[in-house]
């Protein structure tokens, strides 16, 4: 499906927020956009928003809930896509007015002027194991399957303690060939992704390379202002 989307002025990307009962600038972010003292009419959000949440696990779409409708309220004022990431994913039946784009739809491109700009989660073009992997962890009737069995919550709440005691926060040394490396994945002119969580720009062979900073890690979302990609402290 193509979607024919414009990057407008002042548009906002958000990536790997990881919100959980630890991580909560995300829903900062949202409380923000919601009284205004941020503004955009165009909002990237990039995957891994939610520490883990799937159209199907009734625990974490209950843990989520106060976001998941802040988010379909600001979908009805502004553009919302929701890229999905490697922790959050089936998400289209919880966000009827976001354009929800699954993994395997991505890159999404969009266009400014006459640039195309490909937008991805960043954990496309691995190899064929994850995928599989991918395919596995996102299949429908697995997940309901696994919510069914899911007596007083005891999956979710062990999912949800590993995650809390995961450090997600690391510097990748030499980032810089990694984004190389993706770049070659892409025929754009400018590829934004997230998942990485290190908030690094790169011009490389008339190619921009954009990662997102992680919200939860650096505190930072992206805004899109005369042309450029700008950090922008929460
Ligand atoms: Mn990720």
């Amino acid at each position: 499906m193509y979607h024919n989307i414009q990057l407008e002025e002042s548009a906002i990307f958000v990536a790997d927020s990881h919100f959980n009962k630890k991580n909560r600038h995300f829903q900062s972010f949202l409380k923000k956009l919601e009284n205004q003292e941020i503004k955009t009419k165009q909002l990237f959000l990039m995957g891994d928003n939610f520490d883990f949440i799937s159209g199907e696990s009734k625990y974490f779409i209950k843990q989520n809930q106060e976001l998941i409708e802040i988010l379909n309220k600001l979908s009805k004022e502004i553009q919302i896509v929701y890229l999905e990431g490697n922790h959050d994913y089936n998400l289209a039946k919880l966000f009827p007015n976001i354009l929800v784009i699954k993994r395997e739809k991505q890159p999404l491109i969009i266009k400014y002027k006459e640039q195309s700009i490909a937008l991805s989660h960043g954990d496309n073009f691995i190899n064929w194991h994850y995928d599989l992997y991918c395919k596995i962890i996102r299949n429908g009737p697995l997940l309901k399957f696994l919510n069914l069995i899911d007596f007083n919550n005891i999956i979710s709440k062990k999912i949800d303690n590993a995650l809390l005691e995961k450090n997600i926060c690391h510097l990748i040394k030499d980032f810089k060939s990694l984004a190389i490396k993706r770049i070659s994945n892409y025929k754009s002119d400018i590829i934004i992704e997230g998942h990485y969580h290190q908030g690094k720009t790169y011009n490389i062979d008339n190619k921009t390379y954009v990662n997102i900073p992680s919200l939860c890690c650096d505190n930072k979302y992206t805004v899109f202002r005369n042309e450029k990609f700008e950090g922008e402290p929460l």
